[in-house]
Parts: C-alpha cells; sequence; structure tokens
C-alpha cells in the first residue's frame, strides 16, 4: 500500500526509497531515547573530566530528550482534544529540545579519545569553502568562542549552497540557516566547560579540538550529501 497517496510522485520503490520502510522506521512521536555514550565516561580526559562528561550526558543530554518527548506528547493530545491555545508554548519546546538532543547526539560522536587526523573529502571541501584548513580552524573557534551566552559553533553542510557553512547556534535552535545539516559541533554551554575551565572557554575549545573525530565527521558529511534543497 502506497500511503502517500498517488500522483505525488512518491511511489513506495521509486527514486525517493522504500517509503513503507521509512514510514516503519520514524522516532515514534514522544519515542525519542538518550544515546549511550560511545565510550566510557573517563575516555576524554584529560580535555574533558569524568565529572563534566556524566552530567553533561546523564542529566543534561537526557533532559532534553524526555522534554521534546513531553512536548510531542502534548502536541498529540492538542491535536485530538482541537485545542491550540497553547501551541506557541509547545512549538517553542520541541525546537528547543529537539535541537538540544540532536546536536548533543551529534557532539558525542565527533569526539575520540585522541582524536583523528581529516581524511581526503572533508579537506577539499573545507579547503574550497574556507581557503585553507588553517583558516577553517581560526574561523571556526573564534566563532564558537564568541557565541554570545550559551550555544554552539556548528560545521554544516548546505545542501542549497553545495558547500560548507560555520554558523553559531545560540540556545540550540536560533541562527541557523535552513536546510544546514550538522557535521561538527562545539558546545559551548557552560555546563560543557565550566567544571574544568571555569570561565575560560577558549581554553576549552583549543583543548577540544584535539579530541575531534574526523573519520565521524567525513561519514557525517558523506552521508549529507544526498540531501537536497533546490532553489529553483
Ligand atoms: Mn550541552
Amino acid at each position: 500500500m502506497n500511503t502517500l497517496g498517488s500522483g505525488n510522485g512518491f511511489t513506495t520503490n521509486g527514486p525517493h526509497g522504500d517509503v513503507e520502510k521509512l514510514l516503519r522506521e520514524a522516532v515514534p512521536i514522544g519515542g525519542h531515547k538518550l544515546p549511550p555514550l560511545p565510550y566510557p565516561y573517563d575516555a576524554l580526559e584529560p580535555c574533558i573530566s569524568q565529572e563534566t562528561l556524566k552530567l553533561h550526558h546523564d542529566k543534561h543530554h537526557l533532559a532534553y530528550v524526555n522534554n521534546l518527548n513531553r512536548a510531542e506528547r502534548e502536541l498529540a493530545a492538542a491535536r485530538e482534544a482541537g485545542d491550540c491555545s497553547l501551541i506557541r508554548f509547545w512549538e517553542t519546546e520541541i525546537a528547543f529540545n529537539g535541537s538540544g538532543h540532536i546536536l548533543h547526539s551529534i557532539y558525542w560522536t565527533n569526539m575520540a579519545p585522541g582524536g583523528e587526523t581529516p581524511g581526503p573529502f572533508i579537506s577539499r571541501q573545507i579547503d574550497l569553502a574556507f581557503g585553507s584548513f588553517d583558516a577553517f580552524k581560526d574561523q571556526f573557534l573564534a566563532a564558537s568562542n564568541a557565541v554570545q551566552g550559551s550555544g554552539w559553533g556548528i560545521l554544516g553542510w548546505n545542501p542549497a549552497w553545495g558547500r560548507l557553512e560555520i554558523l553559531q547556534a545560540e540556545k540550540h535552535e536560533n541562527l541557523t540557516q535552513w536546510g544546514i545539516i550538522p557535521v561538527l559541533v562545539a558546545d559551548v554551554w557552560e555546563h560543557a566547560y565550566y567544571v574544568d575551565y571555569r570561565n575560560e572557554r577558549r581554553r576549552y575549545l583549543e583543548a577540544w579540538w584535539n579530541l575531534i573525530n574526523w573519520e565521524d565527521v567525513e561519514r557525517r558529511l558523506l552521508l549529507a550529501l544526498g540531501a537536497q534543497v533546490p532553489l529553483t
């Protein structure tokens, strides 16, 4: 059965892939789960302490997952009741907590004990977008360090431009370009570094740089290339 209907260009095994499989594999409403850390709590020491990593993953990230699930269930109840009186509150909640859940999930896999070296494809894309790897590093660290308040430094693939872009995120969801797919993210909320570095965000970022798992960044970039946001 083609549940998306006919005449819209979708077929169950057409150019968009197996639609039935996509429908089966979708995250259920209110069914998001905290992904496990891909390494032990002490694996990133001395750059990131066990205390910071445990609090960050088990408390902060879990709260985003729980609050996202709650917001999705509340929205489902609102649809059922035909009551949109709190719509602005719950839409704000799914934007904030959904973005927090996505960015933290990427952040964990973006790091590895001892780090990795950049692969050939990400290196060429970085040269194209920023001129050189050193220029990219300077811009990425400066952008991350200069986030106003709590937020993120983000390297993302922009399918509309067909190249990488560096963005800041305030909180988790402000200042994006629509369509951007994050491939490398630096958490600069104080909870990410305050236990280990106090107010020295730049010193945390310099240490964090040596943890970057470039194999994961390359993997994420290759996966992102299939996305399309046509402008015509
Ligand atoms: Mn965080």
